[in-house]
């Protein structure tokens, strides 16, 4: 067994990290908009002291500019073209058609870019494959309303939601609710819109939020089926295979439970429509009271009524739990911690590259769930060096890539159903952890510094012909 011949090969980007004009036709302030790039970036993600005002003056705004998307889509989109995509993962800016998020009627001027957008991946049979919401929720609504720890925001996704769904049904079939959805511990504020004025670090306000993401997730699920059955709805999160440090059986309960806790929690609720039995425990762990949570039996029952079609996830690296490993080296990795694997290289941000892990991933996802999985992330951020004569040779990343594919591959004859596969920043964008350019994934080089300074120019990497020989063959010439 080998991929399917729809098997969906293409890219994945977020609206946040590419578009750029991010105060054009009538575009509203998202959260990734008030976000310095570089050294403070990181901090800002978890920080409880992070100043949600534009200050110009002191800070650069990665965000602001991307690579200018916005204006290039066509050009962005032709190359994609060229490589074969069968599929584009993107993102809708929320601001773009709710600038503030609590509006009743939308921006026409913001549809109307997508609606573009998705015409130009139609125009080369690309299938456009949408996240509703990737990182960047409307900044009023953290502001004003304290994030996705109010049940406001459920009427007001909703809302977004219904809009994109409606107007897209008949030219896109495949959708997600949200992006990354169990990333909420380690970066509330991106994710959920809690940082830092809203009580991020209070584990209950995560847990209200993921609730009424939840529920805001089924309504959509809903809504979407009702509309149109063709529709295909998922949900995505972040897999982050976890081995135990040794054979010590503490180190094993501790694995097991941070994998229940990271990567099914969330997927639990989204894709069997109910919480888990070990939910109760784990709001124990973090002192938190099921009374304290308003969970209703409506919501409970809305649940199960919206659940997903697929399992839409990202996976970059595996990671190593040990709760007795003192003296054990500390991984590199500033995201998702944990130890160091001495069985596995490191990226030059400390991501333990893994591609058995992935078959780990897709094993264990499947024969929990026994849905599709899409493949919706994966790359290597790497810095990447440019030539005199301009050309780019990132066998690095081709390595990286083909190893996964592989590994992805040998799932496929495990059993597991696989539905496709887009690399994340398929063309050069802002990193979301560091807010710089120089971690690139991209198979298209893209011109510009971290400061934002460049011409802008797009120009093929080495694994451009690479990738596109690897569509072409359908996942033979590797
Ligand atoms: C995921 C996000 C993306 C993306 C990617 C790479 O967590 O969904 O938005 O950016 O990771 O991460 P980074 O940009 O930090 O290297």
């Amino acid at each position: 067994m080998t991929f399917k011949t729809d098997f969906l090969w293409g890219g994945a980007t977020a609206a946040n990290q590419l578009e750029g004009a991010y105060d054009v036709d009538g575009k509203g302030l998202s959260v990734t908009d008030v976000m310095p790039g570089g050294k403070e970036r990181l901090g800002i993600l978890d920080s409880e002291s992070f100043d949600w005002t534009i200050d110009k003056e002191h800070h650069t705004y990665p965000n602001h500019q991307g690579i200018d998307h916005y204006h290039h889509f066509k050009e962005d989109i032709a190359l994609f073209a060229e490589m074969g995509f069968k599929a584009y993962r993107f993102s809708v800016a929320w601001t773009r058609i709710f600038p503030n998020g609590d509006e009743m009627t939308p921006n026409e001027a913001g549809l109307k870019f997508y609606d573009q957008v998705i015409e130009e991946c139609l125009k080369y049979q690309i299938e456009p494959v949408i996240t509703i919401s990737h990182y960047e929720m409307p900044l009023h609504l953290v502001t004003a309303y304290g994030g996705w720890k109010n049940r406001a925001l459920i009427e007001f996704y909703g809302r977004f939601a219904q809009v994109l769904l409606k107007r897209y049904q008949d030219k896109v079939k495949y959708w997600m609710t949200f992006n990354e959805i169990n990333s909420a511990t380690f970066i509330p504020g991106l994710s959920q819109g809690l940082a830092p004025l809203n009580g991020s670090k209070e584990r209950k306000n995560i847990f209200q939020a993921w609730h009424n993401q939840f529920v805001a997730s089924a309504q959509a699920v809903k809504f979407g089926h009702a509309l149109n059955k063709d529709l295909k709805i998922g949900c995505m999160s972040i897999y982050s295979t976890t081995y135990s440090f040794d054979a010590n059986p503490v180190n094993q309960i501790a694995t097991q439970q941070s994998i229940q806790e990271f990567n099914y929690f969330c997927n639990d609720v989204q894709v069997r429509g109910a919480y888990p039995a070990f939910t109760h425990r784990l709001y124990e762990k973090y002192g938190v009271k099921a009374e304290d949570l308003d969970i209703t039996a409506e919501d409970l029952a809305l649940l199960k009524e919206g659940t997903v079609d697929y399992i839409g996830f990202s996976y970059y690296m595996s990671s190593v739990e040990s709760q007795t490993g003192e003296g054990v080296e500390a991984s590199g990795n500033m995201v998702l911690g944990g130890v160091k694997n001495p069985f596995l290289q490191e990226s030059e941000w400390g991501w333990a590259v893994d591609p058995d892990g992935l078959r780990y991933a897709l094993n264990d996802l499947y024969g929990r769930y026994q849905v599709p999985l899409f493949i919706v992330e994966n790359g290597l951020g790497a810095i990447d060096q440019v030539n005199e004569d301009g050309t780019i040779e990132d066998d690095y990343r081709i390595d990286y890539l083909r190893k996964h594919i592989k590994a992805m591959e040998e799932a496929i004859a495990d059993g597991v159903d696989v539905m496709g596969y887009t690399p994340w920043g398929c063309i050069d964008l802002v990193s979301a952890s560091t807010g710089e350019m120089s971690k690139r994934y991209g198979f298209i080089y893209v011109d510009l510094d971290d400061e934002g300074v460049g011409t802008g120019k797009r120009s093929k990497k080495k694994s451009f012909d690479w990738y596109k020989e690897v569509i072409a063959s359908n996942g033979k010439n590797l």
